[in-house]
């Protein structure tokens, strides 16, 4: 079992995030490397038939091709976002046992992975690919807030648009530990995450979430790091660790997927983006051991959302 060493759990418990390295061989990630050319060419072929598309780009590598079609047809771009794109490539990382296993050091034996897993690939100059700070359950969004203002995108940025991202969670004190991989190396030019070591910590019960007295003060003096990353690397993040994605200013796409992992006996966070059940002990029979169980998932709620009067 590759569950995390004492001193891993002591940095995530105590800083909201720990940097594993090398907890994936290179090769681990080609096979979803190419699942995500194909998916390139697929659409761009899609595209040039409907005649939104002139070239397919076909000379450029993974690293570049995907931003000439975008330039092109900038309509092209949310189809390889979020969890749009799914192959059994895609199945076998959100089922890696390596990141099963350190998931479960921290939700329990019961393992779901939750569907919002993200493909990102970050253009270069591409604000729509970039996020301002956040915690990945909005739990509290007056400390986001506070950290904005501490660190960019306060209440006069021109960029902010004067909502607070506030999606309180039925279930706020979940475990929700999260993954991010990159599949490029990523370092501060081409927009690696940028993580508030302890950010995490104190967060308020429940009931007194709008009280921000109660646990900002405890914020002053955290300061960002940047974290650079290898192809390999994966770092492991604490729902409530607030970070941020800057711009990428290479002149080639920062690809990467995050996944999220809960207890698989609490209430699943989205109707609509179901997960699955990817180890478990008491409900054995209902892991989802193959791609194709998977995608029966998605598709059976993909029918339900399409009923009349139903909305997920
Ligand atoms: O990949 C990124 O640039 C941002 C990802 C992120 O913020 C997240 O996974 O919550």
């Amino acid at each position: 079992m590759a569950q995390l060493t004492r001193e891993q759990k002591q940095q995530y418990d105590e800083q909201g995030f720990v940097l594993l390295r090398r907890l994936l061989q290179p090769e681990e990630l080609r096979p979803l490397i190419h699942e995500i050319e194909a998916a390139v060419e697929k659409l761009g072929r899609e595209y040039q038939a409907a005649g939104r598309l002139q070239s397919l780009h076909e000379g450029h590598p993974f690293q570049t091709r995907f931003i000439k079609m975008v330039e092109q047809c900038p309509a092209i771009y949310p189809e390889l976002t979020g969890s749009r794109l799914m192959g059994p490539a895609l199945f076998q990382l959100l089922s890696h046992p390596k990141l099963v296993d350190i998931a479960e050091s921290i939700v329990g034996p019961e393992v779901h992975c939750e569907g919002r897993h993200r493909l990102r690939p970050k253009l270069p100059n591409y604000e729509a690919a970039d996020f301002r700070w956040h915690e990945d359950t909005l739990y509290q969004a007056r400390r986001i807030t506070y950290v904005e203002q501490q660190f960019g995108l306060g209440a006069t940025d021109p960029k902010r648009n004067g909502t607070v991202m506030s999606r309180i969670v039925a279930a706020p004190q979940m475990a929700e530990p999260g993954f991010w991989i990159p599949l490029v190396d990523v370092d501060e030019t081409n927009g690696c995450l940028e993580m508030l070591p302890g950010g995490h910590r104190h967060t308020p019960p429940y009931d007194r979430q709008w009280d921000p007295s109660l646990f900002v003060p405890q914020l002053e003096g955290l300061m960002p790091v940047a974290i650079p990353m290898q192809v390999g690397d994966a770092l492991f993040i604490h729902q409530h660790c607030p970070h941020n994605s800057p711009p990428n200013r290479s002149d080639h796409i920062r690809w990467s997927v995050d996944i999220r992992y809960q207890d698989g006996r609490l209430p699943i966070k989205s109707a609509r983006e179901p997960g699955f059940l990817a180890r478990s002990r008491e409900r054995s029979s209902e892991v989802v051991t193959t791609y194709e169980g998977y995608v029966r998932i998605r598709e059976a709620a993909a029918a339900f959302a399409r009923t009349p009067g139903i909305r997920l």
